[in-house]
């Protein structure tokens, strides 16, 4: 399976409206959103002390190479008020690049397939909802056997 894939995550404002705005966005600035995980409680990653985060996975179709899609994307993440503050910190929205199709890339700024999708159940319990059978391009192995062997025990709740 080739697909496009990317994480929403917000946890600042009002996340799940953030969440919405941001996939109207993408719709725009991108081309389709073809489908959208469910939305996930998550305990935060890398840094406690902050609120709790929603996350969702959707998988986007857009004739822009991966360079000018991850523009696109900080410029929807500038135009809804995003301030870069510290690492991990809270934001009222990241839009990050899981994968896109089988590329491998590993440029300044931009890595593909995300480098953090083994150690982070947040993203593998929504990829799983959607691709648990894709297989990562360089790991070579299901994202369902990432889930299976993650060490990350932070909690997932689908609402
Ligand atoms: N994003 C981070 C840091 N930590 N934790 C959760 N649960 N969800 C996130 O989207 C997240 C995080 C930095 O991008
Ligand atoms: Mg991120
Ligand atoms: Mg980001």
């Amino acid at each position: 399976m080739k697909g496009k894939y990317l994480i929403l995550g917000s946890n600042l404002g009002d996340p799940e409206g953030s969440l919405q705005t941001a996939l109207e966005k993408i719709k725009s600035e991108l081309g389709k959103v073809v489908r959208t995980s469910s939305v996930y409680v998550t305990e935060p990653w890398g840094l406690k002390d902050q609120p709790p985060f929603y996350n969702q996975v959707a998988e986007v179709e857009t004739e822009l190479n991966a360079y000018d899609t991850l523009e696109k994307l900080l410029k929807i993440e500038t135009s809804m008020g995003r301030i870069r503050g510290r690492k991990w910190a809270e934001r009222i929205i990241d839009i990050d690049i899981l994968y896109f199709e089988d590329q491998i890339i590993n440029a300044d700024k931009l890595h593909i397939p995300h480098p953090g999708i083994p150690d982070r159940r947040f993203v593998l319990v929504p990829l799983c909802e959607l691709i648990p059978e894709m297989v990562h391009p360089v790991l070579q192995v299901t994202n369902a056997d990432l889930l299976g062997s993650t060490l990350d025990s932070l909690e997932v709740h689908k609402i």
